[in-house]
Order: structure tokens, then sequence, then C-alpha cells
């Protein structure tokens, strides 16, 4: 799972390290440093009264206390002023001294708040852009999980107004749902059931893709029946699989498999497994970020899918943004996967 963009209060995030927005006292603050440090409990405080403060775009670790999370590392992001005082750089130095320090202390698992997009006044769109890009150079050559966590959720709405005519399409599919939803609900009351309908509904349009359990698929065996023999004789005559697909579509590219599976946002463990079964079946979002990896059309999409027995829905919020993005050519993973978020939707790869 290497980068998940996640809603949530960072202090409960069960991750190796979270990361605190500080100021260069390292005394405490408002926003998420104080959420941080009363959630860590004063410990944090007298640990910190050590370190002798921190510069700005610098990183220190401390340890976690109370908090889930094993250690805190502290970071100062920018002032915002008018992005030309070197602002950027700062922000990226941020992450990049942040992810460095979790490395070397050999962490899997690490999340970050949206450093400087509170108190410091980076505006948001950019704060987002520049910790996504950040976080995806450094999973180019490493191996973690990165969570970027929000806690205000109305910030994140750049897929509705940079993508009005998706959101368009979202809107009608909503409404169909939501007209279904209402018959369905009706039609309940009529027989004398409860509407417990409704919320499984509406939980299962936001996590479609997660009921789809990753597995193997058994292996054809053989009939002993007799009048079975022209089935057996179709299961040896099996089309090209998901596995074959895959790992032909990386030759053709000319990607490395590691550059495919990063691309994908997917780990190396997952992809070894795949590579490793001619059968293996993937979840519908795993086989969808391969298909975004690899640039495949929207064509050679749809058959990727159904070699893992799925298809893209016109009716399902997840298909129509990816649909959208394919057609206009856009294969940046974290973009797909901001708008995916957007719209509470599970995100691909991760
Ligand atoms: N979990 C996740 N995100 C949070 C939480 C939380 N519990 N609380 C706030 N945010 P800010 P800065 C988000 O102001 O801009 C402090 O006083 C918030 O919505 O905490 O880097 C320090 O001591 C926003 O998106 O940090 C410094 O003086 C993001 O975290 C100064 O503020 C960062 O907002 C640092 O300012």
């Amino acid at each position: 799972m290497p980068l998940t963009l996640v809603r949530n209060d960072i202090t409960k995030m069960d991750t190796d390290a979270i990361v605190n927005a500080a100021n260069e006292s390292l005394l405490g603050g408002g926003g998420v440093d104080g959420a941080i440090h009363r959630a860590a409990g004063p410990e944090l405080l007298s640990e910190c009264k050590t370190l002798g403060g921190c510069k700005t775009g610098e990183a220190k670790v401390t340890k976690g206390y109370r908090l889930k999370a094993r250690y805190v590392i502290h970071t100062v992001g920018p002032v915002y002023r008018d992005g030309k005082h070197g602002e950027e750089a700062l922000l990226s130095s941020c992450y990049t001294n942040s992810l460095k320090a979790a490395a070397d202390l050999g962490l899997t698992s690490i999340s970050f708040p949206l450093i400087s997009a509170g108190a410091y006044g980076y505006p948001e769109q950019e704060a987002i852009r520049v910790a996504v890009k950040v976080i995806s150079d450094f999973l180019e050559t490493r191996e973690m999980d990165v969570y970027l966590v929000f806690f205000i959720s109305s910030i994140f709405q750049k897929s509705h107004e940079q993508y009005p005519e998706l959101a368009e399409k979202i809107e009608r599919i909503s409404l169909t749902e939501e007209k279904a939803v209402l018959s369905e609900t009706k039609r309940r009351k009529a027989a004398g059931k409860n509407s417990f309908f409704v919320y499984n509904a509406m939980l299962s349009g936001a996590h479609a893709f997660r009921e789809d359990a990753e597995q193997a698929e058994p292996l054809p065996t053989a009939c002993a029946e007799a009048d079975s023999a022209d089935l057996a004789s179709r299961l040896k005559e099996l089309d090209e699989s998901f596995t074959e697909m895959l790992l032909r579509k990386i030759d053709e590219s000319g990607m490395k498999d590691s550059e495919c599976y990063k691309k994908a946002n997917l780990d190396r463990k997952l992809f070894s497994k795949i590579r490793s079964n001619t059968h293996y079946r993937p979840k519908k979002n795993t086989a969808l970020a391969f298909a975004i990896a690899l640039r495949l059309s929207l064509a050679e999409t749809e058959e990727l899918l159904k070699k893992a027995g799925f298809a893209l829905s016109e009716s399902n919020v997840s298909d129509v943004i990816i649909r959208y993005f394919i057609e206009k050519g856009v294969y940046d993973i974290f973009e797909i996967n901001e708008a995916l978020f957007d719209y509470d939707q599970v995100q691909l790869g991760a």
C-alpha cells in the first residue's frame, strides 16, 4: 500500500510514525501540533525540550509515548508568503527529511498531515501537489506505506472544480442510485421490512472494490466423467491468463517489473505473488492499477479486467472516474487516486 489518502485525525493513525507540523521551537502549538501533544501526553514535550528546536524544512524524531505510533517525526513547514520565497523547496524538504528519518529508523509505515496548509497558510491544493510529488518520487526507490491524512474533508474538492464533466457524469449516477435506494426503501416499508438496506447500499457503493478478495484461482483439475470430456478439453485450452497478459504487457512496454508495480502504487510482495502464479486472481482495483501503470487503452483495460473476471461499469462511480481519465489519456495514478478519494471511492493500488 504505498501511498494512500485518508480522512482521519492523525493522532489515531496506527503507523510506525506520524509526522507533526511543528514550529521551530518544537515546544508545541495549535492545529495538528496541539492535537499530537495532547494525545501523546506531557512526556512528549519533555523530550522535545531536549532537542534544541528544529529549522524550517528539517525533521527531528521523538518517541510517540501514548500515541499508537511509536515515533513522532517533527518537521517545520514554511510560512507561506507569496510562493516566491522558496516555500516549495522548503515544504518539499519537510517531506523528504521526514521520509529519510523514517527510512533510517527502518520504519515501514508513516502518516503525514498536510504540512503548512493550516496556520502557515500554504494554499491547500498546492500543498497537496507538493506532498504527492515528493512522496511518490521517494516511493520510486523505497518500500514504505505512506498515508497522507486529511482532517477536514471539505478541503479536498479539487476534482469537482477541475473536472466538471466528470462531476456531471457522477451526479447522474448518484441520482439514479438515490432513486433506486428510495424506491427500495418504499418497497421495504410497504412490505414491513426495516431500512437496513439503505445503509448497506451506501456502504457497498463506497467500498465496492474491497469486496472482491484477492485470491489464487484453483487450478483446473482433470474431469473423470466421460461426458465432461468436452469441458476438460476446453479447460486445457484456457485463454491467456491475467498474469500472462500482465507480464506480456510489461515486456512490451519496456518497463522493469519494479517500475511497473511502483507506477501502479503496489508493493513488491503482491507483485511477486502475481508473478509466481499463472492463475492469480487479482482484486479489481489491482488489475486497474496495472492498466493505468501500463498506460493501456480503454479496450486493453477492458481485456485485462475481463481476464480477472471484471468489467468497467457505466453505473459505478469508481469505474466512471477511471474510464474518464483513461479516455483523457491521464495515466498518473496519484492524480486518479485524488479524484477517487474526492468522491469517497477506494483508491487504486493502495
Ligand atoms: N489530524 C490531521 N490533520 C490535522 C489535525 C489532526 N488532528 N489537526 C489539524 N490538521 P496546522 P501548519 C490539519 O495549522 O500550517 C501550529 O501551531 C489542518 O487542517 O496544524 O504547518 C504549529 O505549532 C491542516 O490541513 O500546521 C505551528 O506554529 C494541516 O493539518 C503552526 O501551527 C496543517 O495545519 C504550523 O502550521
